[in-house]
């Protein structure tokens, strides 16, 4: 699959300062309305937005390499120690499988979407320090207290069903190289066509936002894991 680019590279650069920005006027996921317009949602990778008009970054399209993944299951270091290597997770309507409590620094999330209907997604953070709430619980705050990443996303990575992830070209592969709490989530319109979503993300070049379609991770597609 291809994405965009333009937005995420954005992102990588606008980093922390942005962020608040633009979840401020990304966030706010259902607004709930009915309009179907495509949202210019700056450079956010964060949250969707609200509403308006294809014309920004939607979603990625300049993909760098397909994470071929999926068999590369999880390496254990130990019977129970954390995870390590590459870590394998699985996105389907709405939620992750596969993700460790923990795993060693230096392991790489690929992601693979086992749906047959919706294009899913990983977008990594690392959570600021001293940050306790959980994923869920933070993922519902508004926009404007959206404070407790660590600066920008470190990857994203997306797939429509049935395919590894692609990721986006300007952040990482998906390498946790420091310890710490990880959030990773995916902000896909709810019910939106694959096809449609592609179409999209071509003209937009960022994330795509559907005014008044609610992004997965309001229902529940939100993971965390800790980097030890
Ligand atoms: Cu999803």
């Amino acid at each position: 699959m291809r994405c965009q680019r333009s937005a995420w590279a954005l992102i990588g650069v606008a980093a922390c300062t942005a962020l608040v920005a633009c979840a401020q006027d990304s966030a706010q996921p259902s607004r709930a309305s009915g309009a179907v317009t495509v949202e210019p949602t700056a450079a956010s990778a964060a949250p969707p937005a609200t509403s308006t008009t294809i014309g920004a970054p939607a979603l990625p399209s300049t993909v760098v390499a397909s994470t071929a993944v999926a068999s590369t299951a999880v390496a254990s270091t130990a019977p129970a120690g954390p995870a390590s290597g590459d870590i394998a997770i699985t996105g389907f309507e709405y939620a992750y499988g596969g993700v460790p409590a923990s795993v060693l620094a230096g392991s790489r999330l690929v992601f693979d979407n086992i749906s047959t209907t919706e294009v899913h997604e990983i977008v990594v953070w690392r959570l600021a320090a001293g940050e306790t709430r959980g994923a869920k619980e933070l993922m519902a705050l508004p926009a404007e207290e959206w404070t407790f990443f660590d600066g920008p996303p470190l990857a994203v990575s997306i797939a429509a069903p049935g395919e590894p992830g692609s990721l986006v070209e300007g952040l990482g592969d998906g390498t946790l190289e420091l310890p710490g709490r990880y959030l990773f989530y995916c902000a896909i319109p709810v019910g939106l066509e694959p096809a449609r979503f592609f179409e999209l993300s071509a003209q937009s070049g960022g994330p795509v936002v559907i005014d008044g379609v609610p992004p997965h991770y309001t229902k529940g597609m939100v993971a965390e894991l800790i980097v030890e």
